[in-house]
């Protein structure tokens, strides 16, 4: 038996230990609650797309039989024996793209013209068909087996327009599709992505039909199906396009440019909210996606390709870049030369950040948690950042004090995504002799990253970011000050073809038309233009000339759906009879104006040229920037018996 004092004793030992536990659980309660995250808001992103947004920068690869046969979009009736490569040295060109910093590829398996780069059971139209390797080669398997060699992620384009395809439009083109979908998930190892195009330009051989086939929608394609076979084959793979059914949607051009504000929900404040992110393609070569023998002259300059990278990386979207394959089944050296400087470039961009362990502090601090603390922002680490409280009203700020002024020109921000892309608009300042200054004032999203230009480099050593609008609390991951290196800063942004060389056409001096206002076809300006949607442009070159092609500039400003896709040229020694040259298809257009250039099968001699505009559409517009007209080539050129295969 206790006594009665021990028995005190004990039930105040037991009250105290009840009083510390609660105390405890307490604490443990506040702790928790002060670190809960704040909710998500909005869409937020997918493990599978986070992951590819980290990819930032990838290749595209462009090569089969328009590379043989000088053309952007194949008809579909070309021979398999005209894919003819001397050699395929995939490796080297690979490992450019990873010298470069890029961190994946993506290769044409199939494009329109349905000719399949692998030796695929769904159609006799492949590789297994041609000259090369004796029909024993597998370009998918070379670019697939050298990414993981060099440690590249690998993905797919794969055209559903299909135009060789017999039963294209119908439903046993969709059998033959799926099959391919289905291969090239299945043999090649971890695909990253896949890219359904959207492109669809009517006509085609369609197994000899010869005719227009234009689809309704892109319901034709039942996607819904398809997606889901991919998820099943290969769960972590993005799906580009897709009728926006996908992961990523297209950056709305082919210059490389994602839109500013990037907003990577779609249907926002509505149950349909989704998450889509952006991706921006574009060549490295103005000549267009495939390899073209005269493409020397038309590589894009390091410089361009780091406005293209601010252009699209800059504002959040992933960049890819295409770098075409030759004949002889290797990147050109001009290419590569520009993409290795632009990877320099790129690579000193991001290698100091002044930012780093800055002192940081902010207008507020999510529940005084130091799990959302200032600091965040400035430790080099995407998943930890700094959230604002919840009751304090915009705007709110975040400030860096370096340990010593840093001169910088680019502004890096990331948003937290898992919570959603919350920030829609901010500026940036710069303390400056006794006062705030106002270095940045456009900000307008950020998401996964921005990266702000600023008008001229910068030298402090304490900066902020004043988000002003936000559609809730603002959770910033990093906050990064960047200078880009040397001689790179800004060009300008336009990167139009005007550095054509232009002595490698006949002199325009002596050229009239009937038609007044045809002059702006060659008055040198890209932004002028010739347009009529019935009418022929007529040209008289002002005494007989010899030319072997011509090459025409459709119009640049933004308007280019309603292009003319196909043409018709005619030559006339009088004005009275004509004689057709050639007609054909100016291919992707619409997509991509860039110069079309079109070479005859011989030279002709005339004094006046005629250019019709067609179209496999009911209304289009035909529109001449710029007009030229090809010299015949000199005898004595070296090795430019490049030519054109018909
Ligand atoms: C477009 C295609 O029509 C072009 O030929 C190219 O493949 C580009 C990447 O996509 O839609
Ligand atoms: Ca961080």
């Amino acid at each position: 038996m206790l006594s009665s004092r021990a028995r005190g004793r004990l039930t105040v030992m037991a009250l105290g230990l009840l009083f510390l536990l609660s105390i405890g659980a307490a604490g443990i309660a506040w702790e928790r609650w002060r670190n809960e995250p704040p909710a998500p808001c909005g869409a937020v992103p997918s493990e599978r797309q986070l992951e590819w947004l980290r990819m930032e920068w990838y290749a595209f690869v462009h090569f089969g039989i328009n590379t043989f046969t000088n053309r952007e979009w194949g008809f579909g009736d070309e021979a398999s024996s005209l894919f003819s490569p001397s050699t395929i040295d995939v490796d080297g060109t690979v490992r450019a793209f990873r010298e470069a910093g890029m961190s994946g590829l993506i290769y044409t398996a199939k494009h329109h013209d349905g000719f399949c780069l692998w030796p695929t059971r769904s159609t006799q139209h492949n590789v297994a068909h041609s000259p090369w390797k004796n029909g024993q080669g597998d370009v998918v398997r070379l670019f697939a087996d050298s990414c993981a060699k060099e440690g590249l992620k690998f993905g797919i384009y794969v055209s559903p327009w299909d135009r060789h395809h017999a039963e294209y439009g119908r439903a046993g083109y969709l059998v033959d599709f799926e099959q391919q979908v289905r291969e090239l998930l299945t043999h090649y190892g971890e695909i990253f992505e896949i890219w359904f195009d959207g492109a669809q330009g009517g006509d085609g051989y369609y197994g000899g039909a010869r005719e227009n086939r234009c689809i309704e929608s892109d319901a034709y394609y039942n996607f819904p199906h398809i997606i889901n076979l991919v998820r099943q084959l290969q769960p972590n793979c993005i799906v580009w396009g897709a009728d926006n059914l996908g992961d990523v949607r297209w950056g709305g051009s082919e210059k490389g440019c994602a839109p500013y504000p990037c907003v990577n929900v779609v249907n926002p404040d509505t149950p349909d909210e989704k998450w889509i992110s952006w991706e921006a393609d574009t060549t490295i070569n103005r000549a267009g996606w495939f390899w073209h023998p005269d493409q020397q002259t038309s590589v894009k300059s390091p410089q361009e390709l780091m406005d293209i990278y601010f252009a699209s990386v800059g504002h959040g979207a992933n960049l890819i870049l295409n770098v075409a394959l030759n004949r002889d089944g290797q990147a050109d050296g001009a290419d590569l030369a520009s993409l290795a400087a632009f990877g320099e470039m790129r690579r000193k961009l991001l290698t100091e950040d002044y930012a780093l362990g800055a002192r940081a502090t902010a207008s507020s601090v999510r529940r005084q948690s130091r799990r959302y603390a200032a600091g965040n922002a400035v430790d080099g680490d995407e998943e930890t950042y700094w959230c604002s409280a919840e009751e304090d009203a915009l705007p709110v700020y975040l400030e860096l004090r370096l340990s010593k002024p840093a001169t910088f020109d680019v502004v890096r921000l990331r948003e937290q995504i898992r919570l959603g892309q919350r920030v829609q608009a901010f500026r940036l300042e710069a303390w400056r002799d006794g006062a705030w200054k106002e270095i940045d004032g456009g900000g307008m999203s950020i998401g996964y990253r921005v990266m702000r230009r600023l008008a001229q480099p910068i030298t402090t050593d304490r900066v902020r970011l004043v988000v002003t609008r936000s559609r809730a609390c603002p959770c910033i991951s990093e906050f990064s000050l960047l200078r880009t290196p040397g001689a790179v800063q800004h060009t300008s942004q336009a990167s139009g073809s005007c550095d054509q060389p232009h002595d490698a056409y006949l002199s325009r001096k002596r050229w009239s038309s009937p038609a007044p206002d045809a002059c702006a076809a060659w008055d040198g300006k890209e932004d002028t233009c010739w347009q009529s949607d019935a009418a022929p442009l007529i040209i008289d070159l002002g005494e007989t000339r010899t030319f072997n092609g011509f090459a025409c500039l459709p119009s640049q400003n933004d308007s280019s759906e309603r292009l003319a896709d196909h043409f018709c040229l005619e030559v006339s020694t009088d004005a009275q009879n004509w004689s057709i040259v050639s007609e054909g298809e100016f291919s992707n257009v619409r997509a991509n104006p860039i110069l079309q250039r079109i070479v005859f099968p011989s030279t002709v001699a005339a004094r006046y040229v005629r250019l019709t505009g067609r179209s496999t559409q009911k209304s289009f517009i035909t529109t001449v920037a710029e007009f030229y007209l090809l010299p015949p080539p000199m005898p004595s050129r070296s090795g430019a018996a490049d030519n054109d295969v018909k």
